[in-house]
């Protein structure tokens, strides 16, 4: 019997060092292992205000991705084209050396001729169908567009609908802009509408206009409410049109090989962010266009409404020559017609 417990001890002690020797080397492993993955950091560049519609709708982008990502993405904003102008921002994104930016699509025919669906003037006159279709089929092939580039376009968000402004008189009919300096974005369809008015379009980048309107070199520039608002336009330029010429949509995007590289998890906080941001951006930008007649005049701009059918017949031939440039589906989806 004292035998029998006695090889029974052994056993159970040399079954006990071999389960200890398995132990060890997971364990050895487990200590070689980084603790706490390195955190992402995602910069976003833009050319607008902190305080703009963009800056408002990326700090929703920002807690809501911190939040979903468990922290594991850092996400900082840098407004006020700190990281370049939108053409840069947009290459930058493609190339790697910026995560992210949001833009107007102003630029974005550059990079690919499908967004030019936007730029024809008064195409977009409902805000609502405008969502429909930039979040349905056609918005995400467009949105496809740039991922040759290194792109991923995540969505479009909003930056308005733009009104022009100018020093000398108030712009009542498409007339009154003949003659005038008027800068654009870096668009062909714009530059070709401003042209037809009789205007001499200037194209430049967003981070020059302010100084350029400052020293007259140029006479007037268009944009939304909210950008004259933020950008303090109005402390260089005494007269708005509420003419609502174009829709500016925008588009915030990420580098796409960086996104393709993060885990399962960290994608989809960064869609479900993204989303939840764009919503909260869009009704933002669009309730602010009913209070921002009230405050702009309080600034000291003179407020001018239009017939916006003048305007609309007045600069129609630019679309004899950029239909037959455009995908006729995407226009149908966009206007019914
Ligand atoms: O993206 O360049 C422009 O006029 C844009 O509307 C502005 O920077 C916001």
């Amino acid at each position: 019997m004292k035998k029998f417990i006695g090889c029974l001890l052994i056993i159970v002690l040399l079954l006990s060092l071999t389960a200890c020797s398995n132990q060890k080397p997971a364990e050895q492993s487990k200590q070689e292992e980084p603790k706490v993955a390195e955190k992402i950091v995602l910069r976003i560049g833009m050319t607008a205000e902190a305080d703009s519609h963009y800056g408002k709708g990326l700090l929703q982008f920002k807690e809501k991705l911190e939040k979903y990502s468990e922290n594991k993405v850092a996400v900082k904003i840098f407004p006020s084209s700190q990281l370049g102008n939108e053409r840069d921002l947009i290459e930058g994104v493609g190339a790697g050396t910026i995560e992210m930016c949001i833009s107007s699509t102003g630029p974005l025919p550059n990079f690919s001729s499908n967004f030019m669906l936007f730029d024809l003037p008064f195409i977009v006159t409902d805000r609502q169908k405008a969502y429909q279709v930039m979040d349905g089929s056609v918005g995400q092939e467009i949105l496809a567009t740039l991922e040759p580039k290194g792109i991923k376009a995540l969505g479009f968000w909003e930056n308005g609908f733009r009104n022009i402004t100018n020093n000398k008189a108030p712009i009542v009919h498409p007339a009154d802009v003949k003659g005038m300096k008027i800068r654009t974005m870096e668009n062909p369809v714009h530059i070709e509408t401003f042209k037809l008015l009789g205007a001499y379009p200037t194209p430049m980048a967003w981070g020059e206009v302010f100084t350029s309107l400052q020293q007259g070199t140029i006479d007037g520039q268009e944009n939304p409410l909210v950008i004259l608002d933020t950008a303090k336009v109005y402390e260089v330029q005494k007269h708005v049109s509420l003419t609502g010429h174009f829709y500016s949509p925008s588009v915030i995007m990420i580098n796409k090989k960086l996104l393709d590289g993060f885990p399962k998890d960290i994608q989809e906080a960064v869609f479900k962010a993204e989303k939840e941001a764009r919503e909260w951006e869009r009704n933002y930008s669009s309730e602010l266009d009913k209070s921002l007649v009230k405050a702009l005049t309080e600034k000291g701009m003179v407020v001018t409404e239009v017939d916006k059918m003048e305007w609309q017949q007045a600069v129609s031939p630019v679309y004899d020559k950029y239909l037959g440039k455009i995908n006729p589906e995407y226009i149908k989806a966009l206007t019914g017609k």
